[in-house]
């Protein structure tokens, strides 16, 4: 019996995906790098240093570790002028009634996602009150998808893996969950997401309900 559902936050919870571009563009510039919104994608649920690389690969060039750090804590700070910026009504459709119906029916729910910033985003969303637990990058060492991140969930909550299910946008996310023995819930189009257990564009005009029948 499912008792916990476990929320990536870019991509499913709200858009920051393009708040991300806006700032990795920003050092690519600086940098030189041709950098385009087709190359984001590539960033998806990707670690902030690991999204650098790829960068770093596109543009043909190599830095040492330090340098590396820098240019991540560069970015960071664009980024967070964004996000510090954001607003509540940013939440992606549907989102706060999905989340508040399954509450009310009694279930579990936690945060599962490769940001360091997952806790500074939900505040601004006032949806922190609203997880039972926040696992983020700050607190898992591996990234999807190595399911450490939703294992992690799963416990915070008290639940077994068996009784959680993930919802995810990214397809590493999708085999961080399979990976770690629970379903995934594909947030998106079917063809980006073909091994997700059930996909759906988005958690407007749907609840919990509707999707345990399908499950
Ligand atoms: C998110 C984004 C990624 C980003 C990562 C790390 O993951 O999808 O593009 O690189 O977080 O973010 P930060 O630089 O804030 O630590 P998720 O798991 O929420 O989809
Ligand atoms: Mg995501």
């Amino acid at each position: 019996e499912i008792k916990g559902l476990l929320f990536d936050l870019d991509g499913v919870i709200v858009d920051t995906a393009k708040y991300h571009y806006l700032a990795w563009k920003e050092l690519a510039e600086k940098l030189k790098i041709p950098f385009t919104e087709k190359d984001n994608e590539r960033l998806k649920g990707v670690s902030r240093m690991r999204s650098f690389e790829i960068i770093l690969e596109i543009g043909g060039l190599e830095l040492s570790k330090e340098e590396k750090e820098k240019y991540c804590t560069i970015k960071n700070n664009i980024y967070l002028e964004y996000i510090y910026k954001l607003k509540q009504e940013e939440v992606l459709p549907g989102v706060n009634e999905f989340l508040n119906d399954a509450r009310k029916k009694g279930y579990k729910i936690a945060l599962g996602s490769a940001s360091k910033n997952a806790g500074v985003i939900l505040s601004r969303l006032m949806l922190t009150d609203t997880f039972d637990a926040i696992i983020d990058g700050t607190k898992v060492n591996t990234a999807k998808p190595d399911p450490e991140v939703f294992l992690l969930g799963a416990k915070e909550l008290g639940l077994k893996k068996e009784a959680c299910i993930v919802f995810e946008d990214a397809k590493a996310g999708v085999d961080a969950a399979h990976n770690g023995g629970m379903k995934a819930i594909g947030i998106g189009r079917k063809e980006n997401l073909p091994n997700a257990d059930i996909c759906i564009p988005g958690l407007f005009h749907i609840t919990i309900d509707d999707l345990m029948n399908q499950l």
